[in-house]
């Protein structure tokens, strides 16, 4: 790869030097979030250090299951709504990744605050805070879904099914939550343990920029597939992980296999994102005033839910 490319797209020093200026920018405000973090209760759940990531089941953390029904209906919904013309429009132009793709918009959020009011709850917080010692930002909301591109498992990995680290902030934590069952063929997220994937970024030269494991023999060269975790369960299963230190892939579904997953991801900083609300992609609650008021936010989420 061009060194070029090396030293700015997937820079960890430039992750630094952005999320510094952030903080010399508003020092108070992200003292404050330091102290919120450390105001909230005991975490219900733990994320491990070493590890990076945490998998569990829904009634470990409350609110939870008695969002299943509405997460999962919706998901149905959603689903056989989607409109193939704009979907497959957006794949063209490059916007939408036919392998991985969101099915709700704001609209959805701003008619389901449920999943705002649970996204923003204090047990949901305390499990991100207690790990990234500050209150995160909440920044994305979706259901996400994967398998539809019949005959993606023919062709060679590509974007998010390549082994990566995200490499938008420091610290980007994001909440999995199944809402079909998945096994081997429905393309789970899989993941290498944080110090594990530190170990292979050291090894491989990539202590300050973290550009993809492009080939999965660069990865069999160090570890074998017992090191890599695929992330299976029934629905309901939860996972949470930090995508910017330990190496994943997802989305290599195999044969019908296809899954759905409701994803919150919270962030140092939720500006990392423009906004885009276009079908099918992403898009960054901090850029949505209209989802912010959709529900009533106690002096944590006040904080948590930063319009930007
Ligand atoms: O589950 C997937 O398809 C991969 C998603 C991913 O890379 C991420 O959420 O950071
Ligand atoms: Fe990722």
């Amino acid at each position: 790869m061009a060194l070029f490319e090396r030293l700015t797209r997937q820079s960890v020093l430039r992750n630094y030097l952005r999320d510094a200026r952030r903080i010399v920018a508003e020092p108070a405000h992200y003292l404050q979030r330091k102290r919120l973090a450390s105001e909230l209760s005991p975490p219900p759940l733990t994320i491990p250090k070493e590890l990076g990531f945490v998998i569990t089941e829904p009634k470990v953390i409350p609110g939870l299951q008695e969002l299943q029904a509405l997460l999962r209906s919706l998901a149905e919904r959603k689903f056989g709504e989607i409109d193939f013309k704009a979907f497959d429009a957006g794949v063209k132009q490059g916007s939408v990744k036919p392998f991985y793709f969101n099915l709700i918009d704001r609209k959805d959020v701003i008619e389901n605050p449920q999943m705002l009011t649970f996204a923003l709850s204090l047990p949901m917080l305390s499990i991100v805070s207690r790990y990234s010692k500050v209150l995160p930002e909440l920044s994305h909301m979706g259901i996400f879904c994967s398998g539809l591109d019949t005959g993606s498992n023919e062709v060679k990995p590509r974007g998010t099914q390549v082994l990566h680290w995200d490499n938008h902030d420091l610290g980007h934590i994001k909440f999995f939550n199944f809402l079909d069952d998945v096994g081997e063929n429905d393309g789970p997220l899989t993941v290498l343990p944080a110090e594990k994937s530190w170990w292979l970024r050291k090894k491989t030269g990539r202590r300050f920029g973290t550009w993809p494991v492009r080939d999965d023999a660069e990865f069999y060269r160090y570890f074998s597939e017992k090191d890599l975790l695929p992330i299976i369960g029934t629905a309901g299963t939860v996972a949470f992980v930090d995508t910017t230190r330990c190496l994943h892939f997802g989305s290599r579904t195999r044969g019908t296999g296809r899954r759905r997953t409701f994803v919150l991801h919270y962030t140092k900083f939720a500006d990392y994102s423009e906004s885009r609300t276009k079908l099918y992609q992403d898009f960054n609650l901090a850029t949505s005033p209209e989802c912010r008021a959709a529900v009533s936010l106690d002096r944590f989420g006040e904080v948590a839910y930063r319009l930007v």
